[in-house]
């Protein structure tokens, strides 16, 4: 059996600037024409989206490389080389998005068509055509693209499914999920048969659906992690709505209500108040009589909860009752869930910006090294045999208050300065 994944690691890339480009103008009366190397296309983006088409991170277990297409150089005549496609990865909805290495939540896509960007694709490089100025008229250099980033996403599944059929081993819960939906687990009279939560879409209408869990069976002690309780109930936690299936032909049905209900409560103060519906299965195999006495001891024990009814899954008795209430009970029931995850995952606004300007200066003797996203970009689209190139990087390093930093340091005239794959003087080409 497939293992069940609610956590997925996944590396995203982004597509590299294309490089900008040399050319000249070649006219008829004009043999050393003017530049017209045109700018390289940007790199391609890589997003996340959140879809209702998908209940589970299943996709990622084999693909977890990803990558956006790189933009095209630019070409002559100034024409602007073609932008990299982005690359839009479809997640299921309770999507939450985790930088992994920094250990922060970037997104929480609770609703369909949602978007982040996880990885933006590198700016293209100048040609230069666009370089030339007036006092500059021939440049004879362009710009390199800028290199796309590659981040490491965590992706955890927060809501498993819309509803989750929880209940003592054997009450039927599979039973019921492969009549209300077209999932087909294995079921037998035998305790424990299910033994990783199974999903089924639920269709309701043309276009209207929600997604059932089979969730392993609950006995007592589950709290404690009696049977792979803790397992189970973590799922539990992350369904939106809860239907407890109780056996009615059980000696002690109320007792055995109990019982769950209890190990739900001493797991998680929050799930003795998730919206809920009892169900008490296998009609059939008690008499008019019998079946009326059980439901109303059920209702009166528990007036807290609105919604019990009595069904047969095997026969099908009473289920239109049931596909009614819980549809009802369902919009509400996303609501509250939505509410509570809202104040649950802070999300961290900074840990999206990809721009993240800020640099570390170390040094060991005489040699510096300046460190950060930023920098290190720049230093990418830096062509180093070009003065004006180099020119343009000293301007934004100061811009960026590296070259006080570096003061600060005590830096000396001669000493070297370190970023990325260049090494500068300082006095030299730094200054
Ligand atoms: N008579 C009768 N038997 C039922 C009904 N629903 C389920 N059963 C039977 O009860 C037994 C257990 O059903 P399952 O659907 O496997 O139960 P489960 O709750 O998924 O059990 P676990 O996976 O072990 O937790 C099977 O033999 C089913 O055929 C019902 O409405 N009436
Ligand atoms: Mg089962």
């Amino acid at each position: 059996m497939a293992k069940f994944l609610d956590k997925a690691v996944v590396e995203a890339r982004s597509g590299d600037g294309g490089n900008g480009m040399i050319a000249w103008r070649r006219a008829k009366y004009e043999p050393m024409g003017g530049p017209a190397g045109g700018n390289g296309g940007r790199g391609g983006s890589v997003y996340l989206e959140a879809t209702e088409n998908l209940s589970t991170l299943i996709d990622f277990r084999f693909k977890t490389k990803f990558a956006a297409d790189n933009g095209e150089k630019g070409g002559i005549s100034n024409r602007f080389g073609h932008a990299g496609k982005d690359l839009v990865i479809k997640v299921p909805l309770g999507t939450v998005v985790w930088d992994h290495e920094a250990e922060k939540a970037i997104a929480d896509l609770t609703h369909d068509g949602e978007r982040v960007l996880v990885a933006e694709g590198g700016r293209g490089g100048r040609g230069n055509g666009v370089l030339a100025s007036p006092t500059r008229r021939s440049p004879h250099f362009c710009e390199p693209g800028e290199p796309g980033v590659t981040r490491t996403l965590r992706l955890e599944l927060k809501l498993l499914a819309d509803v989750g059929l929880i209940g003592f081993p054997n009450a039927g819960k599979s039973t019921l999920l492969s009549i209300m939906s077209a999932a087909k687990p294995k079921i037998a009279d035998y305790p424990f048969t299910t033994l990783e939560p199974q999903l089924g879409v639920v269709r309701v209408s043309e276009g209207e659906s929600y997604v059932m869990a089979d969730i392993p069976g609950l006995i007592e002690g589950a709290s404690q992690g009696v049977g792979l309780g803790h397992d189970f109930l973590r799922h539990i936690e992350r369904t939106a709505l809860l239907v407890h299936l109780v056996d009615a032909s059980s000696e002690n049905v109320v007792g055995d209500l109990e019982v769950i209900e209890n190990e739900l409560k001493k797991f998680n103060e929050k799930l003795a108040t998730r919206p809920r519906i009892i169900v008490l299965n296998k009609k059939d195999l008690l008499d008019e009589e019998a079946a009326k006495k059980i439901l109303a001891q059920v209702k009166k024990a528990r007036p807290d909860i609105a919604a019990v009814l009595m069904i047969s899954a095997a026969t099908k008795g009473n289920l239109k009752e049931l596909e009614n209430t819980i549809w009802n009970k369902l919009a509400a029931a996303k609501q509250e869930a939505k509410i509570a995850s809202a104040v649950e995952i802070e999300l961290d606004e900074k840990a999206s910006d990809h721009g993240d300007s800020s640099f570390v200066i170390s040094r060991k003797k005489r040699k510096f090294f300046v460190e950060g996203d930023r920098v290190k970009r720049l230093v990418g689209v830096t062509d180093a045999r070009s003065p004006e190139s180099i020119h343009h990087l000293n301007h934004i390093l100061r811009a960026m208050g590296v070259m006080d930093a570096l003061m600060n340091e005590k830096i000396e005239s001669g000493d070297e300065v370190l970023i990325g794959d260049l090494t500068f003087k300082y006095g030299e080409n730094l200054f």
